[in-house]
């Protein structure tokens, strides 16, 4: 299978990781959106959050625990925002399901 994110977790592309466990790491996004944004991947490959199922559901909820954890070391005091971007109207460009999680300046609504 041919996933950029697989291939971040296997250590075969560099990432500037952040955090690593059994289950998930996190990393800075390639391309910040704010002055803190990384990414929380779970090290299984899920293509789409669509694609989850019951079983996942312990996953998900580490991924949203290590994403405060972390927004937390990296200094977002002041809050942060998660967003899973889902599908093609979700505008997901990579299919391994990552929680984005974007701080230190103040966000908007609604998202583009
Ligand atoms: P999404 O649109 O939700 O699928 O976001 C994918 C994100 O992944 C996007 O913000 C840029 C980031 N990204 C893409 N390729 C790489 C990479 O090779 N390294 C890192 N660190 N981030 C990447």
């Amino acid at each position: 299978m041919d996933c950029l994110f697989c291939k971040i977790v296997e250590g075969k592309i560099p990432a500037s990781k952040i955090y690593e466990d059994d289950q998930v790491i996190a990393f800075n996004d390639i391309n910040p959106q704010a002055p803190v944004h990384f990414l929380v991947i779970p090290k299984r490959h899920i293509a789409c959050i669509s694609d989850l199922t019951t079983d996942d559901r312990a996953l998900v909820g580490h991924m949203i625990f290590i994403a405060q954890q972390v927004a937390a070391e990296q200094g977002c005091d002041n809050g942060f925002r998660t967003v899973f971007n889902c599908n093609q109207d979700g505008g997901q460009t990579v299919y391994h399901i990552h929680l984005h999680v974007l701080g230190k300046r103040q966000m908007t609504w609604p998202p583009g």
